[in-house]
């Protein structure tokens, strides 16, 4: 099942200018930054205050043909992603498929800082774009 809110996923043009903003406006502080090339983002994770609680993410594009540049093309920046933790993200994906949700991937992949995840089409799940994140570390090695 899912655990907590891991996540909330904002698209945004240009990283360091929206982490500028954050940081100006909100105080709030980057405590993780990456590119990940098979998801074509920049993402900068912000903590919210004492940082126990769910994070912001900002996601920007780094090539014109990623999920995240279609979004800004047709969306404009704003929330693009709602994104759960779950313990296992394969378990977790079989419960939604079997309840009839379209599931983006076959197989996990990789999400931020290690993660594996996957995404629920937003169309299934009232416009929200889902994701499942199976945080590194949780799983027990088999073998
Ligand atoms: C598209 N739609 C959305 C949406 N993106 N609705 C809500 N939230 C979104 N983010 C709507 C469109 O407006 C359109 O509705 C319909 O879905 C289009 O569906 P489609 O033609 O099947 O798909 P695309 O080409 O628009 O792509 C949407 C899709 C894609 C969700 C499949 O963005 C995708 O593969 N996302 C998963 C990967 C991702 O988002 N990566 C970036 C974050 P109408 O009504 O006009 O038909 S990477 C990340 O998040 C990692 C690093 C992490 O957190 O660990």
């Amino acid at each position: 099942g899912l655990l907590r809110v891991d996540h909330v996923g904002i698209a945004v043009a240009d990283l360091d200018a929206a982490m500028a903003f954050y940081a100006e406006t909100f105080g709030l502080r980057c405590v993780h930054e990456e590119t990940n090339e098979e998801q074509g983002v920049r993402e900068a994770m912000l903590a919210v205050g004492d940082g126990t609680g769910p994070r912001l993410q900002l996601l920007a594009p780094a090539r014109p043909d990623s999920a995240i540049a279609k979004f800004l093309d047709r969306s404009g920046p704003g929330l693009q992603q709602l994104a759960y933790t779950v313990a296992d993200v394969e378990a977790a994906s079989a419960a939604l498929r079997a309840r009839g949700l379209r599931l983006l991937y076959d197989t996990p992949r990789r999400g931020t800082a290690g993660s594996r995840i996957n995404f629920v089409h937003p169309k299934d799940a009232g416009g929200v774009l889902v994701e499942l994140v199976e945080p590194a570390g949780v799983r027990t090695p088999k073998g």
